[in-house]
């Protein structure tokens, strides 16, 4: 393990005004995804879309990596060059996704557990090889009747941790991320307890398994009310309540937090991550690692004329500009109008 790249890789991943880009959605998510602007789920698709994104002009500025599927991760786009080589040009950290997906949790209804540790130190060296210098594994946390129980988190807090730790011995930094998700009508109360016991659980075993945390990032969800509350939290209240839950349980050591987007419109998002780097100073970066509200606004211009990908770099410029100030608590909404 070298453990001085990971800690310099790791903070280069959550350099000032920049974040990461999530590119890794699985076939199954992004055939949604495609599918929501009536654009066929193929792999030609799929890889002329994902190089369009990674070849946006100056993408680097505020983008500090990507992370991909292992579908891209082995592309090359129609230019010839590898996605690599594209990311590689633009300053860009290649990421993996190296979870097998979430599955059903045995004897925990409408529980899941995230799959993927068996064979994980052989495709880790494998991914290195390919170039990939970060890796995620994203385990999801279901906010209802009864549930969460401790039996899930805990679970999903030794498979992150054993993953995380398996990364560093090979030299990647990993990206842990417990989502909550945002589905149902709890408050932010519920949202504030079941992070804050999450993320405690989940310390408790990267500390367990050994796992270095100026060489390891967390991915974390927003404390915020679920879709269907009545009475939803604004941007300040979820900037308070995020930034109180983080302190509360996220070891100051770790080299930084980047928050997923869950389901928020774009601008919700950056308005989120401006309204916390407003609060003031914190013990890590917080930044982005936005997949949805980073691309939203691309896709559909993509999938208006694929011919034209100036369009969707622009929109995605945009976005990635956005959020990069709101990582350094620079942004206001007249930033959005002199797009
Ligand atoms: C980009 O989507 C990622 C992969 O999802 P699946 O494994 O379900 O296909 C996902 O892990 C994503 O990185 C996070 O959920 C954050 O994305 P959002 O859209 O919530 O910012």
């Amino acid at each position: 393990m070298d453990i001085a790249t990971l800690v310099s890789n790791a903070q280069a991943l959550v350099a000032p005004g920049k974040g990461i880009l999530a590119i890794d959605e699985s076939t199954p998510t992004i055939a949604k995804r495609l599918a929501s602007v009536n654009v066929e789920n193929t792999e030609h698709n799929r890889r002329d879309y994902r190089a369009t994104l990674l070849s946006t002009p100056g993408l680097g500025e505020h983008i500090s990596g990507a992370i991909l599927y292992d579908e891209t991760l082995r592309q090359s786009a129609a230019d010839g060059r590898s996605m690599v080589e594209i990311m590689q040009a633009q300053g860009i950290l290649p990421g993996i996704k190296v979870d097998a997906g979430a599955k059903p949790l045995a004897g925990h209804e409408d529980e899941k557990i995230t799959e993927g540790l068996d064979g994980l130190r052989d495709r880790l060296q494998a991914y290195h090889q390919l170039g990939a210098r970060f890796a995620k594994w994203r385990a999801v946390i279901t906010i209802g009747d009864g549930i969460p129980t401790s039996a899930c988190i805990e679970a999903n807090a030794h498979a992150l941790a054993r993953y995380a730790a398996l990364c560093q011995e090979n030299d990647i930094v990993p990206i842990v991320e417990p989502e909550i998700l945002m589905d149902g009508g709890h408050d932010l109360d519920d949202c504030f307890d079941v992070t804050e016991a999450t993320l405690r659980s989940l310390f408790a075993q990267m500390y367990e398994q050994g796992v270095v945390l100026e060489g390891a990032i967390l991915k974390a969800s927003m404390v915020i009310s679920g879709s269907e509350c009545e009475d939803r939290a604004d941007r300040v209240e979820v900037a308070q309540a995020t930034v109180t839950c983080l302190l509360n349980a996220v070891p100051a050591a770790l080299a930084g937090v980047v928050f997923l987007s869950g389901g928020q419109g774009d601008v919700e998002a950056t308005e989120h991550l401006q309204a916390m780097n407003a609060l003031g100073d914190f013990p890590w970066p917080l930044s982005f690692s936005y997949g949805r509200a980073l691309q939203q606004a691309a896709l559909k211009a993509w999938a208006a004329d694929p011919a034209n990908p100036q369009q969707a770099q622009k929109k995605l410029a945009h976005r990635a500009r956005m959020n990069g100030m709101a990582a350094s608590g620079q942004y206001a909404a007249s930033h959005e109008q002199a797009h």
